[in-house]
C-alpha cells in the first residue's frame, strides 16, 4: 500500500470488515485487491477494527493465539503462530445464537488470566509467575471471508485472527504448579467425542504461546494490560457448527465447559 495514504487505507480496510461482520456479509479477502498488505499493515488494519469496537462501547478483555499448533496450522495451510484482540462482546455463556454468523466454527482452548497484566518480553517462568488463573474454554471462529478462505497471513490478522465469540471458564483454578501441556482436551458434540488433543499440542506448552504472544506485543510496542485473558491457541482442528449441537470440552484436571447452539 502506498505510503502516503497508509493511515486512510488501513481505516477503509478495517471499515470494510467491520461491516461485513456487522451485517453477516462475506467479503473477498483483502489482498484480491490490495496483494502488497504486509503483516505489519494487518495487524494495523486489525487495531483499526478492534478501535472502532471500542469507540461503540466494547471492552478489551484479552487476546488470543492463533496458529500455534500443528493441527490448526495445517488445517488452515499457514505456517505462523499470530494473535488477535477479544472484547467483552465476545463472550457467550450458556447458549450461542447463530444469527449474524456466517460459517462458524468451534475450536478447544486453555484460557490463561494475568491480574497484572505482562510487560516486555517475558520467558516461560516469568509468564507461569504473572500467571493467575487458568480453564478451559471454546473459541467459536468466524471468518468474514468468502468460505472462510484467505490464504494469506496478512488477510487472517486484519480479520481479527478470525475471532467471533469466546466461552470463557465458568471456574478459574490456580496453577498451582501443574502442568497444562500434560492436560488432554476432548470435545465432545452431542456427547460424541469428535476432537481430542493434549495440552502439548499447543506450542509444545501452552505456556509458550503466551510466551510468544508476549513478544509479538513488545514488537509492536503494546503490552498484556492488566486483568487480560489470553487463549493460547486452539490444540485441535475447529468443527463447523449447526443448530441444535451441544458442544463440551473436557479438560482433566482444569474442568469442563460446554455451549448450546441454537439458531
Ligand atoms: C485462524 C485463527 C486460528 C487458533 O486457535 O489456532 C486460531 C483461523 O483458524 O482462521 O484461533
Ligand atoms: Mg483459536
Amino acid at each position: 500500500m502506498g505510503r502516503r495514504n497508509l493511515r486512510m487505507d488501513i481505516e477503509r480496510l478495517a471499515s470494510h470488515l467491520d461491516d461485513a461482520r456487522r451485517h453477516g456479509r462475506e467479503v473477498e479477502r483483502l489482498t484480491l485487491n490490495t496483494p502488497d498488505l504486509d503483516l505489519t499493515q494487518a495487524y494495523r488494519v486489525m487495531d483499526a477494527g478492534i478501535a472502532l469496537r471500542v469507540a461503540r462501547g466494547e471492552r478489551v478483555i484479552g487476546m488470543k493465539m492463533g496458529l500455534t499448533s500443528e493441527a490448526k496450522r495445517r488445517q488452515m495451510s499457514l505456517d505462523a503462530p499470530i494473535y488477535g484482540v477479544l472484547t467483552d462482546a465476545m463472550v457467550v455463556r450458556g447458549t450461542f445464537h447463530l444469527a449474524g454468523t456466517l460459517h462458524p466454527k468451534i475450536e478447544p482452548e486453555i484460557a490463561f488470566r494475568f491480574a497484572r497484566g505482562l510487560a516486555g518480553t517475558p520467558d516461560r517462568a516469568a509468564v507461569l509467575a504473572a500467571c493467575t488463573a487458568v480453564g478451559p474454554a471454546l473459541e467459536i471462529l468466524d471468518s468474514r471471508y468468502r468460505d472462510f478462505k484467505y490464504f494469506s497471513l496478512p488477510d487472517v490478522v486484519a480479520d481479527n485472527a478470525s475471532s467471533s465469540h469466546v466461552v470463557l471458564p465458568e471456574h478459574w483454578l490456580e496453577l498451582e504448579g501443574r502442568d497444562t501441556s500434560r492436560v488432554e482436551l476432548v470435545v465432545s458434540i452431542d456427547r460424541v467425542p469428535r476432537q481430542r488433543a493434549m495440552g502439548a499440542a499447543i506450542s509444545g506448552d501452552p505456556v509458550l504461546s503466551v510466551v510468544q504472544l508476549a513478544a509479538l506485543l513488545a514488537g509492536r510496542g503494546q503490552s498484556l494490560l492488566p486483568g487480560s485473558v489470553v487463549l493460547a491457541g486452539a490444540a485441535t482442528v475447529a468443527e463447523p457448527l449447526a443448530a441444535g449441537m451441544e458442544v463440551q470440552l473436557d479438560a482433566g484436571w482444569l474442568g469442563s465447559i460446554s455451549v448450546q447452539v441454537e439458531r
